[in-house]
């Protein structure tokens, strides 16, 4: 049994690499951090990501909400002057509005996503980090904003002093989250950006723990390459939480709960440095632009043991 900890839009080309090459049960632990509620619904964007990714209806390019989508309900916001910073798509927003009232009806958030898993005919497990609010802000100069707020609302432009996951100290695991860490064969850290798609996941105190705990493989795939995120605010958000951009600040930051990093051969100079604090770090050819990549980077992965 494989374990994938995943969140953020770096990942999910990963993801859909191992998804065509992995015949065994596969559980797939979601970042919730980034979830909100928006237009009176619940959106959950790493494990819509994550569905939609799976079922093959992402929209890749952009790397989050369904392709074709439309978006007569938020331009019909618009008009009457409502808030529509997020652009929620028609398709997309049938999925946030049957979480909602799925939710509305009792059912927590691991039973939404294995109902919604299902209706998207997905074969392997989505759980979701836990079921308990985790809420992931930034800290700007002047104050501090939801995630979304930062990085969609804001476009990413406000300094970053620091990134906080409200509530995670009372968070506990969903159910099956830490079975799926200690019953592992495998555990992967996809290429997400470590503060704000992982750190929510692996910062909830029990799952830190049970990675800690467990002798299995544990391999990162950076998403760091020649000193530089792959996308996205990974590298300012590394800075402000004290780590350098770079493998090695990626294999810093993951120390204990990694045995294994898959880096770019660009950093191949860094692999003994990387070997000097006990981790083995393989080098690979790590951007994903089709889907080649994606199951080549997979195969490598997979293909790493003890
Ligand atoms: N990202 C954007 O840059 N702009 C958007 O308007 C936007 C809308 C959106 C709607 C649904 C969804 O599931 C994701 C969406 N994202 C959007 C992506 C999201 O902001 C982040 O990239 C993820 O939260 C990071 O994991």
């Amino acid at each position: 049994m494989i374990t994938i900890i995943t969140g953020g839009t770096g990942s999910i080309r990963l993801l859909r690499g191992l998804n065509s090459i992995i015949e065994e049960e596969v559980n797939i632990i979601v970042n919730v951090g980034d979830n909100i509620n928006l237009f009176g619904v619940y959106i959950c964007p790493d494990i819509d990501t994550t569905l939609y990714g799976l079922s093959n209806k992402l929209d890749i390019e952009r790397g989050w909400g369904i392709k074709d989508d439309t978006f007569n309900f938020l331009e019909s916001r618009r008009r009457i002057s409502e808030e529509s910073w997020f652009q929620v798509g028609d398709k997309d927003l049938a999925t946030h509005v049957r979480r909602t009232n799925l939710m509305e009806n009792g059912l927590n958030l691991t039973e939404v996503t294995d109902i919604l898993s299902k209706e998207f005919g997905i074969k392997h497990r989505i759980i979701p980090a836990s079921n308990d609010r985790i809420e992931t802000t930034i800290i700007t100069d002047d104050r501090e904003m939801h995630l979304q707020e930062f990085w969609v609302k804001n476009k990413g432009k406000p300094e970053i002093s620091d990134v906080i996951y409200n509530g995670i100290d009372n968070a506990k695991p969903a159910q099956n989250v830490i079975k799926s860490i200690e019953e592992a064969d495998k555990i992967i850290i996809s290429p997400g950006n470590p503060i704000s798609s992982i750190g929510p996941t692996i910062y909830i105190k029990q799952i830190r723990d049970a990675l800690q705990r467990t002798n299995t493989k544990k391999i990162v795939i950076s998403p760091i390459m020649n000193n530089k995120p792959i996308s996205g605010p990974a590298g300012r958000m590394m800075k402000a939480k004290g780590y350098e951009v770079s493998v090695m600040g990626v294999a810093e930051y993951y120390k204990d709960v990694m045995t294994d990093i898959v880096i770019d051969r660009i950093d191949k100079e860094s692999i003994s440095e990387i070997e000097r604090i006990g981790k083995v770090a393989h080098v690979s050819d790590i951007i994903m632009n089709d889907r080649l990549k994606e199951i080549q980077l997979a195969e490598e992965v997979m293909k790493i043991s003890e």
